[in-house]
């Protein structure tokens, strides 16, 4: 039975309906993948381990610049974030980690919070620094900058912030801290581009030292906004250059949001790997620029290739391979736990196509250049329905074999909405 706020009975009543049906479609697909050489069960464990988490700021419905709709029920305090964060657990049964944000979700007892979520089946993963806004009764502000300020007690005051996510991350039990500065600017000479970066590596030096030893600082990369000509950390060469600058300890994380348009990701991340400095992923999709749709509702096919160059990845590892994968998106139509349960779908999905992948025979047309055979090895794979491994997964492990439709028969949201304070206008998070 699987633990969490939802009725374990209900779920598993659900599924069982669902069950002759699944096992239909799983034993026909262990057959065409038998063909292949693929065992299924063997794609469905590795399918069991995978886990990505949850922003907390994920289970809120997001915004646009221009405002934030909020639905009846949403979220408006940690202690409801985890609450339906451990509802997406439940069903889908990958995402038994969140990814907190201070100082949004800050409280004053830690481990009583600690407690809290593993009461509901979850653990924490990356704490998220936020130094692209102020907060109430700030000393500094950070319009102009936070560790790459011109100002020195702004800089001060972001390093101390970042240290104080680090502790409260302890307290957690987390062991990444992820740091994103919207540091930049908007006119060309308004600051000196490489003085700003220097000033970015000695403040964040200092953030660095203060790591534990067997964490890893996530540095994330983004080209523009909320700074739209210049941004400090805007690609990931200047990324692994601090990365580098900075120690073993620092990694880089690739947000799929963040880059130009017609930029190959996947063959970041095959960089990355290669220079030991992959340290996470924030998945999301786009059109335009850094859209935050639901991962894999626009290009589906790059999530593949993405997670093809992760197998990759992680074959030729040498040593332990972990990056710390998150969900990282905002919600601005749907109900959130919807998308949340969509996408973690999607991203194992990918994962589990990528797993598919006959890599002797990618990797023969590779050396004997064959192009055509080399392609083909990646979209049969990609060709394939996985939603039965994936739906056998969940359902072993007590989760639904229908997320979304179980999620709206729970009637979730109706009651959380009688039951939560509602939202007040506004414009959203970014
Ligand atoms: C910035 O756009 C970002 O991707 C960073 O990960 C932030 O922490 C997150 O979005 C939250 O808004
Ligand atoms: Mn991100």
């Amino acid at each position: 039975m699987s633990q969490g706020p939802l009725s374990a009975d209900q779920i598993e009543s659900h599924s069982r309906m669902q069950r002759a049906l699944l096992e239909d479609e799983y034993d026909a697909l262990r057959r065409t993948l038998a063909r292949r050489g693929v065992q299924i069960d063997e794609i469905k464990e590795r399918v069991a381990s995978f886990s990505v988490a949850l922003p907390t700021w994920g289970s809120g419905r997001g915004g646009t610049r221009f405002a934030k709709f909020a639905i009846p029920g949403e979220p408006t305090n940690i202690h409801e974030k985890l609450e339906d964060c451990a509802v997406v657990q439940q069903l889908c049964r990958v995402t038994p980690r969140v990814s907190p944000h201070f100082p949004w979700d800050k409280v004053d007892d830690y481990a009583g919070l600690r407690e809290e979520a593993a009461a509901l089946g979850l653990s924490f993963d990356a704490v998220n620094s936020n130094t692209f806004q102020d907060q109430p009764g700030q000393a500094q502000t950070y319009a102009t900058g936070s560790l790459s300020s011109t100002v020195a007690a702004a800089r001060r005051q972001a390093v101390e912030h970042n240290i104080e996510c680090i502790e409260i991350g302890r307290k957690l039990g987390s062991r990444d801290i992820t740091v994103w500065v919207g540091d930049g600017t908007n006119f060309p000479g308004q600051q000196d581009l490489g003085r700003s970066l220097d000033r970015y590596l000695e403040a964040t030096a200092e953030v660095y030292a203060a790591l534990p030893d067997d964490w890893r600082m996530l540095l994330e990369h983004k080209l523009y906004e909320p700074a739209f000509y210049s941004t400090v950390i805007s690609d990931w060469g200047t990324s692994i250059l601090a990365a580098q600058e900075l120690g073993p300890k620092a990694q880089c994380l690739v947000d799929l949001g963040h880059h130009a348009p017609t930029v190959n990701i996947e063959q970041i991340v095959a960089r990355l790997h290669r220079f030991g400095k992959l340290g996470g992923f924030h998945f999301n999709d786009s059109k335009y620029g850094d859209d935050d749709l639901d991962s894999g509702s626009i290009n589906p096919h790059q999530l593949f290739l993405v997670f093809n160059e992760l197998v990759e990845a992680q074959r030729s590892s040498k040593g332990e391979f972990r990056p710390a994968y998150m969900i990282d998106q905002s919600h601005n139509v749907t109900d959130p736990i919807e998308s949340m349960l969509a996408s973690a779908e999607a991203i194992t999905g990918a994962f589990a196509k990528a797993l598919i992948v006959d890599r002797d025979a990618l990797h023969e047309a590779q050396e004997a250049n064959d192009a055509m055979m080399a392609f083909q090895a990646l979209r049969r794979a990609y060709n394939v329905d996985v939603g039965p491994i994936l739906a056998m997964a969940r359902f072993e492990d007590g989760g639904a074999v229908d997320v979304l439709q179980a999620y709206r028969d729970s009637g979730w949201r109706t009651r959380k909405a009688q039951e939560r304070k509602p939202v007040g206008l506004g414009a959203g998070i970014v």
